[in-house]
């Protein structure tokens, strides 16, 4: 940023933006006039402005333009390329940046950054968790939840900064130089923010920019899409640290043939806990467990507490959450699978169960005839619902699947437990956004435990 920089311009009033324009309000050292813009004008974004409007702060909502010249532009993620306070901050500000680059610079403490289409969250978590076994206090913070500008007027240096960080907020970043950084898969995702996929690829990418030798990538190699960084990552002069569920990788992080998981660590390999120990399901949860075991060590944490970590850490809400049986039948909650690749990975973390499915929601853009074809190869019994059941229907019909259509969530759910049978598990992981029928994926996750609860009720 420039050494006289004053005028910051705040784009967009969401949870990264209020945190900006607090922090920026209360840095001494910035000396910052800070101004607020967003398109909306709601009576909730009114109250927040009038917060920061005490502080000192200049909020316009409902904006669509701006004039003024601003040294810094902070973008809030949700603000794409596309939005017309897009390019007029860029045209205003001479400076554009998203909040993550701004928290990195504002930054004392080293960071762990993880990113991914999808298992981000799980393994930022997972990493937080194996870094407080060892007593390091971690702030965990990023696109998971609390910003991390949030966080960064009260982390030491002895702190860490773990961050789940998204496409959004990687392509705004340019000094962003975190010391371990972790990608878990590249699928299609986000398209319309970013314009095209390879776009979404090298804004992922942006996260191991300024990586060098004394810093680690972590790269998952069973995806394709990640696993083609490994070279030009590699090229660059930074250690990478290959991640695979099915083999342990020369140097990697992976599992071995007697199903123990191994990572590199200061002293060599070394072997950490069987697959069998871990309470997160899934060949993809072995990825992300692997990866959060590579990623604490090449921080580094002593293997035991990674050991302790691993074997302690539980699945989050909305992420193959088991949340009941009845009847004889288990329900898994995976609400947050927003994506074909997200289902796909579900439906493979049950081997030898029959599985009822429940399917759908807003479609996000996909096609889903691969999912399709993973439902007829494992015999999954679906159940669609939503917006989106005609177009899961025609590509279940295409793969010669029989599936059965629900209303809704609820409604799926009673349908599900009509087809399964005692020893079957039920999964919601609907492969679409919610918005048709709930505010978020979290409401309807929470609707589809309600859903259960009920059929407990009842006696199903
Ligand atoms: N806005 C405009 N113009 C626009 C678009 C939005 O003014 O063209 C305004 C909206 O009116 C709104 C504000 O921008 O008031 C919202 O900003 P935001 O969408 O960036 O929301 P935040 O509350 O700041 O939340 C963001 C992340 N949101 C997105 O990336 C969409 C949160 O991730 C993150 O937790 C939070 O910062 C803290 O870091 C959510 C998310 O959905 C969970 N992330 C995506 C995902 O996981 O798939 C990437």
């Amino acid at each position: 940023m420039p050494a006289d920089a004053t005028r910051i311009l705040v784009v967009g009033l969401g949870a990264s933006g209020e945190a900006c324009a607090r922090y920026c309000l209360a840095a001494d050292d910035l000396g910052a006039e800070v101004t607020v813009v967003d398109a909306d004008d709601s009576a909730s974004l009114r109250s927040r402005a009038e917060g920061l409007r005490a502080l000192g702060a200049t909020v316009h909502l409902g904006a669509h333009d701006m004039t003024g010249e601003y040294d810094l532009a902070i973008m809030s993620p949700g603000v794409p390329p596309s939005a017309p306070l897009f390019a007029a901050a860029q045209r205003a500000a001479a400076e554009t940046v998203s909040e993550i680059e701004f928290a990195y610079r504002r930054s004392v403490a080293p960071w762990i950054a993880v990113t991914g289409t999808n298992g981000k969250t799980t393994v930022t978590t997972l990493i937080g968790h194996l870094l407080g076994q060892a007593g390091v206090p971690a702030r965990v913070v990023g696109n998971i939840g609390p910003p991390a500008i949030a966080a960064a007027a009260d982390t030491g240096p002895a702190g860490v900064f773990v961050a789940e960080v998204s496409s959004f907020q990687l392509a705004l970043t340019d000094t962003f130089h975190p010391r371990v950084a972790v990608l878990l898969n590249i699928t299609a995702d986000h398209i319309d923010w970013h314009g095209d996929m390879e776009r979404y690829v090298s804004d992922k990418a942006r996260v191991f920019a300024n990586l060098d030798a004394d810093d680690t990538a972590v790269i998952n190699v069973e995806d394709p899409g990640s696993a083609a960084l490994v070279a030009p990552v590699s090229s660059r002069g930074a250690r990478v640290v290959r991640v695979s569920h099915a083999t342990v990788p020369d140097g990697g992080a992976g599992v071995d043939v007697d199903g123990m998981l191994v990572a590199p660590s200061a002293s060599g390999p070394v072997r950490l806990v069987h697959r069998e120990e871990l309470a997160i399901r899934g060949v993809h949860n072995l990825d992300n467990a692997c990866a959060a075991a590579a990623a604490a060590l090449a921080f580094g944490v002593d293997p035991d507490a990674v050991r302790r970590g691993l074997a302690t850490f539980r699945p989050l809400e909305h992420r193959l959450e088991p949340v009941g049986v009845v009847g004889g039948v288990e329900y898994y909650n995976d609400s947050k699978a927003t994506n074909p690749d997200a289902a796909m990975k579900a439906l493979a973390a049950f081997e030898d169960v029959p599985v009822v499915a429940l399917l759908g929601g807003r479609n996000k853009g996909f096609a889903f005839d691969e999912l399709a074809h993973v439902v007829a190869e494992r015999a999954v019994t679906p159940v669609v619902f939503g917006e989106a059941a005609s177009a899961i229907g025609e590509a279940l019909s295409r793969a010669g699947v029989v599936y059965e259509s629900a209303n809704g969530l609820a409604e799926a759910v009673r349908t599900g437990a009509a087809l399964a049978e005692a020893g079957s598990v039920i999964v919601l992981s609907p492969a679409c956004a919610s918005f048709d029928e709930f505010g978020s994926y979290v409401e309807r996750g929470r609707a589809f435990k309600e859903a259960v609860a009920a059929q407990e009720r009842e006696g199903r």
